[in-house]
């Protein structure tokens, strides 16, 4: 059995926060997968009782340790303090990851997800007034993102820590299930995507997560 499991499924970038972690600290992992959209597997009680009590993905299990981790900031947290790869160096940094791993839960990638479900897999599809009002605080704080990557080459020093993979949520999903082009309209954050990308072990959610295409368990690009 691999070292950890993660509850997991494509379409997430809550999910992708962990996955990518684990990829890029080369643990061994494997994925187990959460049908979240036909199922509902994270609604039902089963998987509250047994899995999830807050009902979420994803969720980290150690099987070395016998530890079961969720919220991708905690799952962040433990794998960085556990490996110290990609761990904030000081007690100031320490703290301003925290401030940005908040701040992209709630105001950016917890935004982006619900955004995007409310496009493209809500049915019927999320009303307009609301879809507006979501894209308008987007607008608002991926500025605030990106005007941040302006200024430095990751979110919280010259070196990548578990701030940026946070970060890293929803953004690298096809510019069209968000009808936006992040990269190209916030050129910052584009700039420190390409620098993300080019972190060894790197992978894109649809080739890393089970899930795709909808509906199956496979994977975008690989057999
Ligand atoms: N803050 C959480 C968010 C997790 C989350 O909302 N996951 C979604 C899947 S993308 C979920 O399980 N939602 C179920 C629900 O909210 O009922 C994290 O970062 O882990």
């Amino acid at each position: 059995m691999a070292e950890f499991q993660l509850y997991c499924f494509a379409q997430s970038g809550n999910c992708y926060r962990a996955a990518l972690m684990l990829n890029l600290i080369g643990a061994k992992w494997e994925p187990i997968w959460v049908d979240f959209f036909a199922g509902g597997a994270t609604r039902k009680p089963e998987y509250r009782e047994t899995v999830n009590e807050m009902g979420e993905a994803p969720v980290l299990v150690d099987s070395k340790r016998n530890k079961r981790l969720t919220q991708s900031g905690v799952i962040l947290t433990y794998l960085s303090d556990l490996t110290g790869k990609f761990k904030p160096q000081s007690e100031d940094d320490r703290l301003e990851a925290l401030r940005w791993i908040i701040f992209d839960n709630q105001k950016v990638n917890g935004f982006l997800g619900p955004f995007r479900f409310l496009k493209i897999f809500a049915k019927p599809a999320g009303d307009p007034a609301v879809l507006d009002f979501l894209k308008g605080r987007l607008e608002g704080n991926l500025s605030i993102v990106n005007k941040r990557l302006s200024e430095r080459q990751f979110l919280v020093s010259d070196r990548p820590t578990i701030a940026d993979i946070s970060m890293t949520g929803y953004l690298f999903y096809p510019d069209e299930e968000f009808g936006f082009a992040v990269a190209k309209d916030y050129p910052a954050i584009g700039a420190w995507l390409e620098r993300m990308k080019a972190l060894p072990g790197w992978k894109h959610p649809y080739d890393l997560m089970p899930g795709y295409p909808l509906g199956t368990q496979g994977y975008r690009n690989r057999s």
